[in-house]
């Protein structure tokens, strides 16, 4: 029988949500990241292109595309806005699209964003302690509606994998915009 005791490899943040350990991947996407994502061209052009508008962090622990393992990321969206738009992820599918994925809010106030596959887009507040179970061939993305950065975690299957050409073909059928002060899809 063996007794030992050991220490998991990462450890995560309950202060500042932040993953520390080995393997941890970072992830930043800046301004000039994400051409094509926000409808306003001439706003999105007039913002600074090293600016940092979301940022992920992951623990993979096996490799990416490893059936029946599991991924745990944290992602941190800024707060702010490219015309009327809300600063947000670019989205995707997964590559292997019947994979699902569990998001929960840690820290400030946003939209995670679905569409399925008949482009019908809905939307779920998350806040923290919000907690969402995004199905099957359900693209989605976060976009932060409030003045502080929106943290969410996330735990998805390591074979899911990511297809973002849809999105950046396509889009989603509706955009998350501010009207009079309150977001609204639109
Ligand atoms: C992965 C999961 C998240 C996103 C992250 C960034 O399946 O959904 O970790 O990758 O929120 O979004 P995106 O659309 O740029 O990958
Ligand atoms: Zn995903």
């Amino acid at each position: 029988m063996h007794l030992k005791n050991f220490q998991s490899p990462v450890e995560f943040s309950l202060t500042n949500y932040y993953l520390k350990g080995e393997p941890v991947i970072n992830q930043t996407r800046k301004t000039k990241d994400l051409t094509g994502i926000f409808q306003d061209q001439k706003a999105y052009e007039s913002l600074y292109p090293e600016q940092l508008i979301y940022s992920v962090q992951a623990w993979m622990p096996v490799p990416e595309g490893t059936p029946g393992g599991l991924f745990f990321g944290v992602s941190t969206i800024m707060p702010g806005k490219v015309g009327n738009e809300y600063f947000m992820t670019k989205g995707h599918f997964h590559s292997k699209s019947d994979r699902a994925e569990f998001y929960w809010g840690l820290k400030g106030k946003g939209m995670l964003i679905l569409m399925d596959l008949n482009r019908n887009t809905w939307a779920e507040e998350v806040c923290p302690g919000s907690l969402h179970y995004i199905g099957a061939h359900i693209a989605h993305r976060l976009a932060n509606t409030g003045d502080e950065n929106l943290v969410v975690g996330a735990c998805w299957p390591s074979d899911a994998g990511h297809d973002y050409d849809e999105i950046a073909a396509n889009g989603f059928s509706a955009r998350l915009v501010e009207v009079d002060g309150k977001p609204r899809l639109t």
